[in-house]
């Protein structure tokens, strides 16, 4: 019998080890056998896919986006008359058309000025650079990357219905372990029909193992089956689906809450990564969605997703400027490769590229 049964032993830790696939311990290794079992015959041929995948540039991804608003606004850079009103009015309005968001726009506008009368900058192309350094400084953040210092990490992934939670889990996993990372997937959406099956089908094709349980089980039980699984076999992440959810519908950012709370009884100071997905098609409604998330779990980082599909990548700056928030991977688009690691300098190199 595993010790933490009889650890806090409070009515929702109770009732998450309850629903557990024990009474006896959890069989990890059947349980990752089921999940390897959906493994793709020709494994040889879908590594090389990733790879090349991976390999697939954020320049490409961005191209809708590039070709969109921003193409007008390189446009406006390249010419060589005099900065005038007009434009810092003209810039105002493309900022703007290309989701940027009004307050954004204004407070990267206002930096622009003060670089040009700083720095005694005179024509509009001149002031290129000193903008795409505005810009790039608008989305940096100290806390890059994913922290995953502890012996056992558990990360949640959240967000509303659609924007792309078990697709990035799929890609991440795959990038974790090429990065050395063991591990271990939690199929904690047990609510929307075939969500399990298309997780387990993700943790094939990334050639990692997914606890699941029955469609409408407790996500908090399923949370702790997979650390369990994940401590048996020596995995150092556990990556946890959950139900996209309404951030208005009250009883399901509720229960939300509750796995969190769960996961910390479980495990002391989890979920170390709470990561909220945000569809950047979704544009200014992001942000709203983020608000509501943000109170109600301890979020630690976004992944905006979809940038390839909107010509309006221009609201990952609203999103760093009005939350305070790291943005930590893109994705870039469906397959296994299209996660990048968000890096401000490149992105706003190649928007001007
Ligand atoms: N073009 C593009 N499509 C994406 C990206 N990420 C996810 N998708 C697509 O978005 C759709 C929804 O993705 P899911 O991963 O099922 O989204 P989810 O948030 O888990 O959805 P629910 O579980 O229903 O809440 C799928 O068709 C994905 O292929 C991306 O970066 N680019
Ligand atoms: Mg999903």
């Amino acid at each position: 019998m595993l010790n933490w049964f009889r650890r806090d032993r409070d009515a929702e830790t109770v009732e998450a080890e309850e629903a557990t696939t024990q009474g006896a311990p959890v069989d990890v290794d059947e349980l990752a056998e089921e999940a390897l079992a959906a493994a793709p015959e020709d494994e040889l041929a879908l590594e090389e896919q990733e790879e090349e995948e991976r390999e697939a540039s954020l320049e490409s991804s961005l191209e809708k986006t590039r070709g969109g608003f921003f193409s007008h606004i390189k446009g406006l850079f390249s010419r060589g008359s005099e900065i005038t009103e007009d434009f810092y009015e003209e810039l105002e309005e493309l900022l703007i058309q290309a989701d940027v968001g009004v307050m954004t726009t204004q407070r990267l506008i206002e930096a622009l000025r003060e670089r040009v009368e700083a720095e005694g900058i005179r024509t509009i192309d001149e002031a290129r650079e000193a903008f795409q350094d505005e810009m790039a400084g608008f989305l940096a953040d100290e806390q890059v990357g994913l922290k995953l210092d502890h012996p056992l990490n558990l990360m949640l992934v959240v967000g509303v219905n659609g924007v792309g939670k078990t697709t990035t889990i799929g890609k991440l996993a795959t990038y974790l372990q090429s990065e050395g990372h063991q591990v271990v997937l939690a199929a904690g959406d047990t609510f929307r029909a075939a969500a399990i099956e298309q997780l387990q089908a993700w943790g094939a094709r990334a050639n990692v193992p997914v606890v699941a349980h029955q469609p409408g089980s407790d996500p908090s039980a399923v949370i702790f089956d997979a650390i369990a699984s994940a401590e048996a076999r020596g995995a150092d992440v556990v990556m946890a689906d959950t139900a996209g959810r309404l951030h208005t519908k009250f009883n399901l950012m509720e229960e939300l809450r509750k796995i969190a709370r769960v996961a910390d009884k479980r495990l002391p100071g989890s979920p170390h990564e709470v990561l909220l997905i945000l569809d950047a098609t979704n544009g200014q409604n992001a942000l709203m969605q983020a608000k509501q998330f943000t109170e109600t779990v301890p979020v630690t980082g976004l992944i905006v997703t979809k940038l390839d599909s909107t010509s309006k990548g221009g609201i990952i700056f609203a999103i760093r400027d009005e939350l305070d928030l790291p943005i930590k991977f893109v994705g870039t688009g469906e397959k296994l490769g299209d996660l990048a690691p968000f890096d401000p300098d490149r992105f706003v190199a190649t928007l001007f590229e």
